[in-house]
């Protein structure tokens, strides 16, 4: 239990608690979750990975807008974050042609109303990367919207702000990454405003594998889905169940746990340029 607050929200594999009229406290569990079901067996320290990259990112990027991140609780997993009035969007970017974007490109040659050139395949770098806002959808899978649609649930110059800021934060960390040996696929940003409706913060997670699809770099290879850099071990093992993807999930194996862990601490380090070790004992040693 953390220190002070009362638990406000879920999400699979987080909690929210209220800290004050003015901030929230974000937790990140080291439960893990495949083909949308949450599994039994934890991942340990994924959501100390979790939060410390998102830390990173939210550190790095905040010349290109505002974020939620208030400070780093020593425990590694617990950001104090501003409360904020949460945009009713999602606002995903994509740099590659996959899941829902592929399947709606496959059959008719568009994605959330952006005309695209034919022939592309599966996981394809796109010539530009694509804002495609989705609905926040209570239960089951948000639905990718046109821009008409978002329209409709956020102001014009609202849509026109949200759409720019993503693609820049995209673009910056896409590339950044990239450097580091690992292609983020696409991504979603969650945006809020402060209740005078003034100023935009980025809030959430943000450009975590649990937000994006991380994929390595060296085996990627255009025509087919591609291998996650993060859960490709777990989905692996629960393939190999005949397990019919509905709830609970099976328990996860040693080794792929310590595998699937070691891919997570893989993509922290990576990205941040310095050992997990040291976040653990000084988690503000992601931030400059
Ligand atoms: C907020 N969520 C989703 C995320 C959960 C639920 N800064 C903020 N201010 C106000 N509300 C939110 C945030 C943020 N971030 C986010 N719901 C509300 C969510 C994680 C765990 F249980």
């Amino acid at each position: 239990m953390p220190e002070a607050g009362t638990h406000v929200g879920s999400g699979k594999v987080r909690e929210l608690y209220a800290l004050d009229d003015e901030r929230l406290l974000l937790v990140a569990s080291d439960r893990i979750s495949t083909f949308d079901v949450v599994l039994p067996t934890e991942i340990p320290d994924k959501g100390r990975v979790l939060t410390g990259l998102s830390a990173f990112w939210f550190d790095r990027s905040q010349d290109l807008v505002e974020n939620h991140m208030l400070r780093l609780r020593s425990d590694g997993r617990s950001m104090e974050c501003r409360r904020l009035e949460m945009v009713q969007l999602e606002c995903v970017v994509r740099g590659y042609l996959s899941g829902s974007g592929w399947k709606d490109y496959a059959r008719t040659g568009e994605v959330c109303g952006h005309s695209l050139p034919k022939g592309l395949r599966e996981s394809e770098k796109l010539p530009e990367p694509l804002f495609t806002p989705s609905t926040k959808a209570a239960t089951g899978h948000d639905e990718n919207i046109t821009r008409v649609q978002a329209g409709e649930i956020v102001s014009l110059p609202m849509l026109e702000l949200l759409e720019g800021v993503s693609i820049e934060l995209y673009s910056f960390a896409a590339e950044y990454a990239a450097e580091r040996g690992i292609i983020i696929a696409d991504t979603k940003f969650e945006f809020g405003v402060d209740p005078a409706g003034e100023n935009l913060y980025l809030g959430d997670e943000a450009l975590t594998p649990d937000s994006s699809r991380f994929w390595p770099a060296d085996l990627f290879e255009p025509g087919r889905p591609q291998p996650s850099f993060d859960k490709q071990f777990v989905r692996d093992y629960c393939e190999s169940l005949g397990w019919d993807k509905t709830d609970p999930g099976p328990e996860l194996p040693d080794d792929v746990v310590a595998g699937t862990r070691a891919r997570y601490v893989e993509a922290f380090e990576r990205l941040t340029e310095q050992s997990f070790e040291r976040y653990l004992d000084d988690p503000e040693s992601v931030l400059r």
